[in-house]
């Protein structure tokens, strides 16, 4: 009796077998919205073919896939304005005065943190960035620390703006490598440990 009724509970329980009107040997057999598998109708559409991959061949990569001639900066100051940074109209450009007072380094790391590769410590490229500088003070990104006396960008970025002060840098006590803009926007060379104010710039230039 024991094995009957499970017999019967195993019959109850086995797949439905799908009726004549879904077999198929290939999907055209199918009606709309169904396709051939295992030579039965299943719902579903066809993945591939000649006629889906010619229907919409992808235009230029993909859909998604922006146009290679396409200028990202766009994106990239979305992000940074979601980190907190600001366009200014008359510096040019997206920047994030620091929270408080830091090492150059440090400094340069909360920077560097906001947006992957595209933030850092301001780089003055322009007359109205120094004058931006100007009114906000401390560390840039500028530093010998790699050759003594050669000041070299943080970005890599040459013929910016270097208006430094009267006899600086001076490399004081031999061991000023970073520079710091100063009241009345002049630059002076000082120890990178040293606590400053900073501004962060956005340009989607990154730090190298
Ligand atoms: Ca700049
Ligand atoms: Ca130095
Ligand atoms: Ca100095």
């Amino acid at each position: 009796m024991r094995w009957s009724l499970i017999l019967v509970v195993l019959a109850a329980c086995e797949f439905p077998t799908p009726s004549e009107d879904y077999a198929c040997r290939i999907t055209t057999d199918c009606e709309t919205g169904r396709v051939c598998e295992m030579g039965y109708c299943v719902i579903g559409q066809a993945a591939s073919g000649p006629d889906a991959s010619t229907a919409n061949p992808p235009a230029d990569g993909g859909a998604d896939a922006p146009a290679p001639d396409a200028d990202p900066f766009p994106a990239i100051a979305a992000q940074c304005v979601a980190a907190g940074y600001t366009m200014s109209p008359t510096a040019g450009g997206y920047y994030r005065p620091g929270a408080g007072t830091a090492s150059w380094t440090n400094a340069e790391l909360d920077c560097a943190n906001d947006v992957t590769g595209a933030t850092h410590l301001i780089v003055l490229s322009t007359t109205a960035e120094v004058s931006y500088m100007a009114s906000q003070l401390g560390w840039i990104g500028l530093s010998d620390r790699i050759t003594e006396g050669t000041f070299v960008t943080i970005t890599g970025e040459t013929g910016d703006q270097r208006p430094w002060a009267s006899g600086q840098p001076d490399n004081g006590g031999g061991n000023e490598n970073c520079a710091q803009m100063k009241t009345g926007g002049q630059l002076d060379d000082d120890q990178c440990g040293n606590a400053h104010k900073y501004v962060c710039e956005c340009d989607g230039k990154p730090a190298l």
